[in-house]
């Protein structure tokens, strides 16, 4: 069908308009929600897109009941490196729309592509337990951010990201990991520090960016609905592998994705594409 065709598809190459209030929200907060970063058509195209390619990934998961209860399974299906698998998701994933936002609320000159991966929250599903994502990452630096893309309206219910402002300052907090323990840590941490927790709805076309430091989370998901998300995590380009905070269980994927790069080199692989860059 022609309409399947690539070359047809939106190619999310006009700008979107950042305004100065978002990179304050951004810095000061260490994440901030944009309004309609796709039109309605275009998130509707590669929506289609995006689930044929994890369609084949997912088909194999087990019910919500058989699944271990001590395992991420339960929080959401995910799979990752769409861009990777299909040029269409490709074109999505890395639109230079995504990578400008990114390297202007991060103010840097050029962004690399960390990795992407689809977050499919399932009815039934458990809360996302509060973490950061930063200590579990080899790029110790304040320039990694992640960007938060629902392919369907996400109210509450289904569960959108929510924030613990400001946490991102103190930059590595509590315990690495996402699970019951962080969950408790975390939300105690907050209690005490009084940190405003924002949870808002997110319509289709809409995102949300997070610095890697800023502790989020997201409640379980007691709608009828699936909640499709994409995340895509961006760097500065420039950074070196700095995976000293990494779990030995974890390091092999988290190296993979980085192109096997060694501490102390640049994490220049192909595979961490420049998705932007001022000229
Ligand atoms: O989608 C979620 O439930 C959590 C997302 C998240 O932790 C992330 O994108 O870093």
């Amino acid at each position: 069908m022609t309409t399947c065709e690539p070359t047809l598809r939106p190619d999310l190459s006009s700008e979107y308009s950042l305004t100065a209030d978002h990179v304050r929200q951004y810095r000061e907060n260490g994440h901030v929600h944009l309004g309609g970063v796709c039109s309605r058509e275009e998130i509707d195209v590669y929506r289609e897109v995006l689930k044929s390619v994890t369609a084949n990934r997912f088909a194999g998961a087990k019910k919500m009941s058989d699944r271990p209860e001590d395992d991420f399974s339960r929080v959401f299906m995910q799979t990752f490196n769409l861009r990777e698998a299909d040029e269409r998701a490709a074109r999505f994933i890395q639109s230079p729309r995504f990578g400008k936002i990114a390297a202007d609320l991060m103010g840097v000159d050029a962004v690399r592509i960390y990795y992407d991966k689809a977050m499919f929250k399932e009815p039934g599903s458990w809360l996302t337990p509060w973490h950061q994502d930063g200590p579990h990452w080899p790029l110790h630096s304040d320039n990694v951010l992640t960007m938060w893309i629902p392919l369907v309206d996400t109210a509450i219910d289904m569960g959108p990201p929510r924030f613990a402002s400001g946490t991102h300052r103190s930059r590595v907090l509590g315990p690495r990991g996402i699970h019951r323990k962080s969950e408790s840590y975390f939300e105690g941490h907050i209690r005490t520090r009084r940190n405003p927790v924002v949870e808002e709805e997110i319509p289709a076309g809409d995102a949300t960016l997070h610095s890697h430091w800023v502790v989020h989370g997201a409640r379980a998901n007691t709608s009828c609905r699936i909640r499709e998300a994409i995340g895509i995590t961006f760097y500065e380009d420039g950074l070196c592998i700095d995976d000293s905070a990494c779990s030995e269980e974890n390091r092999p994927v988290i190296d993979a994705n980085l192109g096997n790069r060694r501490p102390g080199q640049r994490a220049d692989h192909p595979r961490n594409q420049v998705v932007f860059a001022r000229s």
